[in-house]
């Protein structure tokens, strides 16, 4: 019967670095059933953030990004001999798993997060991210819009104003009204990051008799991303 299974062989290509990237699904249900905070649920984005720390300990990405419902994990040393069936079913039952695990809350439903792969050269590296992060800024622009709106109109006309407006019409809306969107944090328009970072540690070298400075690395989580750029992605290591 093991014939059956017929894309069990499916791999990822050799050599290649991928992405992953998992997204929620239907979050847009699952943030009604707990009545999350609009435009952003802070205790929704620290599990967020705690499921990306066990994605980062678990499968030890290069870099890892989120914003809203969604992580992109880029990935040099590639698990599971790069089997296409495995990486996505675990990689995104471990981040459902996860989820659960570190909220404390009661769902109406089972949460669930689908999971894509991307084999990725250095070049289209950076490309991706600042794709994501445009993504997570016009997130971070129509979520104070539609909430700004809704304060307004009525839920329907509100989507309806939004829909026909572009980003910096939006912007400016809200600046008329009192909304700064200079003002708001930094994670809410660059989205949150992780990557390995170097600590100095001093310490005395009893064989030479002397102190000695080292650097071990830590798991660092960037709430204060830079806009991103290919030094960015260089002194992180991600690219040469
Ligand atoms: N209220 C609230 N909702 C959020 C927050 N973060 C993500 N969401 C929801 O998650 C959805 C994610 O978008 P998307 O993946 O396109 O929609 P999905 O198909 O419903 O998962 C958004 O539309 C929001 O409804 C948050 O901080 N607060
Ligand atoms: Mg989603």
């Amino acid at each position: 019967m093991k014939e059956y299974e017929v894309y069990s062989s499916l791999k990822v290509p050799k050599n290649s670095k991928i992405i992953v990237r998992l997204d929620g699904r239907a979050f847009h249900k699952l943030s009604s059933d707990l009545e999350l905070e609009k435009p952003y649920d802070e205790t929704f984005y620290n599990v967020i953030v705690k499921v990306c720390e066990d994605l980062f300990r678990e499968f030890s990405p290069v870099f890892l990004y989120t914003f809203s419902d969604e992580i992109s994990l880029l990935l040099e040393n590639i698990p599971f001999e790069g089997r296409i069936e495995k990486i996505n079913s675990i990689m995104a039952s471990f981040t459902s798993s996860s989820f659960v695990m570190n909220y404390d809350a009661t769902f109406k439903k089972p949460p669930a997060f689908d999971s894509r792969i991307i084999p990725i050269n250095d070049e289209d590296i950076l490309k991706y991210f600042k794709w994501r992060q445009d993504e997570s800024w016009r997130n971070c622009v129509n979520s104070y819009g539609i909430s700004y709106l809704k304060t307004k109109y009525s839920n329907n006309e509100a989507n309806d104003k939004i829909k026909g407006m572009k980003l910096n019409e939006i912007h400016e809306l809200l600046f008329q009204n009192g909304i700064n969107l200079n003002d708001v944090e930094t994670y809410k328009k660059r989205g949150i990051g992780i990557y390995r970072k170097d600590k100095k540690v001093e310490g005395f070298n009893k064989k030479e008799n002397k102190n000695q400075i080292s650097y071990r690395s830590y798991v660092y989580t960037d709430w204060e991303l830079p806009i991103f750029s290919e030094d960015f992605f260089k002194n992180i290591g991600a690219i040469k």
